[in-house]
């Protein structure tokens, strides 16, 4: 199966679709009496319903969280490169990804209250009538970190790893806004994508959630076409999508065919209610929290990630050894990283990179050692360029488990 003829992208490990009897002795570990005999239509009964899965285009060691729809997050120790690699990236699916794509008519259509008149783009338009950027750019879930919320959160249990930082090239969402024309009384954009509702139905819309317009017109919001240079994974939102680094990602609508100025806040499927929202001011754990008192979330807050070495690591005697990561903070700048092995009693400053560009995260090394024998754990914390710091323990408890920007801690043992 062809990428372009994509399947949900969810694939059973290649040798099980394979001839089973060419391969049951590699498999079992040893010869099948009367193998040949083996019907096609048949998959080996001790694999039926085998856990492992692989997502097409995707590293094997993503982590599934679930796959209807499908959701899978990155080990930390895979977000080493400074630059995700788009088998790599994670995927966060609402509904079902589209399946066949017509390229000479996928249309990007601009509309609503704000515009002075739709217009439509074929993807040949917008690739050779508008200038194109290359960004790199930080797309977080606003659930990332969701598993350590107590009372727990519904919804995908995200460890640290729905995070990712890939270079995304396209047009700016302003060039193709000034194109067609946006009203004053501009407020907000809404993205449309073709995926289809995990219902089945067609009228449904699976999620349509956008940015206010100031965002929206920023430089580095782009909508794109390549991911490092290459086609977007089918999973990843091919052929098109919305890219706003620092928020949410999901303001990054995927599978783009339709953006709609409002002269409102946009109110597409998961603005509302607890989607994407939290409380205003800090609550107890639990506490019903009343529909007005709840506000969208806007950038990601300051946090950061150990890439190096993974959790776990073995260290013989003293010799020093490098601990590295990334670290961001939505729309800001991050000014330290500071690395500590004693839970956080002392710590050390990293050195830290600049940033690629607006929205793209940074890079932070050191160098350390462990004084003794035993297990020892390496806690990173950013501090942003207002001077907030990522909290030791989980911040404020919210319905939906969103932004958690605790520290992220790894395991290493001195032998
Ligand atoms: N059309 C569409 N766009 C979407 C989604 C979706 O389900 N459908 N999921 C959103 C969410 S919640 C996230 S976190 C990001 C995930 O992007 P990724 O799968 O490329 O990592 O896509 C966003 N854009
Ligand atoms: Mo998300």
């Amino acid at each position: 199966m062809s990428k372009k003829e994509s399947n949900l992208g969810l694939n059973r490990r290649k040798f099980i679709s394979r001839s089973a009897a060419a391969i049951f002795g590699a498999l079992l570990g040893s010869k099948i009496v009367f193998a040949e005999n083996f019907p096609k239509a048949l998959e080996p009964v001790g694999l039926q319903g085998g856990e492992e899965f692989l997502l097409e285009g995707k590293h094997k060691d993503l982590m599934i969280l679930n796959n209807k729809p499908i959701n899978a997050e990155t080990p930390a120790h895979l977000l080493d490169p400074k630059v995700t690699p788009a088998d790599v990236h994670f995927v966060r699916n609402n509904g079902i990804p589209p399946q066949n794509f017509d390229l000479e008519n996928w249309k990007l259509t601009i509309e609503g209250e704000s515009v002075n008149a739709p217009k439509s783009y074929t993807l040949k338009e917008l690739q050779s009538k508008f200038k194109q950027y290359t960004y790199q750019l930080t797309i977080e879930c606003g659930g990332n970190g969701r598993k350590e919320f107590n009372p727990p959160a519904k919804g995908n249990q995200w460890d640290v790893g729905a995070i990712g930082c890939s270079q995304w090239t396209g047009v700016r969402l302003k060039d193709i806004l000034n194109d067609v024309g946006v009203k004053s009384d501009a407020v907000y954009i809404g993205y449309y994508g073709a995926d289809t509702h995990i219902s089945g139905d067609p009228e449904k819309v699976v999620i349509s959630r956008g940015v206010p317009i100031a965002k929206a017109m920023e430089d580095e919001t782009l909508i794109a076409w390549k991911m490092n240079g290459e086609d977007i994974p089918v999973l990843n939102g091919y052929p098109l999508r919305l890219v706003i680094g620092g928020w949410p990602a999901s303001t990054s609508g995927k599978w783009l065919t339709k953006i709609s100025v409002r002269n409102k806040v946009h109110d597409g499927p998961k603005m509302k209610g607890t989607s994407y929202r939290v409380p205003k001011y800090p609550v107890e754990p639990g506490q019903k929290v009343p529909d007005e008192d709840m506000k969208i979330i806007e950038a990601m807050p300051v946090k950061s990630i150990i890439t190096y070495p993974k959790s776990g690591a073995m260290v013989k005697g003293g010799q020093s050894f490098e601990v590295r990561g990334h670290a961001w903070a939505g729309d800001k700048t991050i000014k330290e990283v500071w690395v500590s092995i004693d839970f956080g009693t002392t710590w050390k400053k990293a050195n830290l990179s600049a940033a690629a560009n607006k929205n793209a995260w940074q890079h932070f090394n050191t160098q350390i050692s462990l004084p003794q024998e035993g297990y020892f754990e390496v806690w990173a914390r950013a501090v942003d360029s207002n001077n907030t710091s990522q909290p030791m323990v989980i911040p404020g408890w919210n319905p939906k488990g969103y932004l958690n920007n605790a520290c992220h801690r790894i395991a290493v043992k001195r032998v």
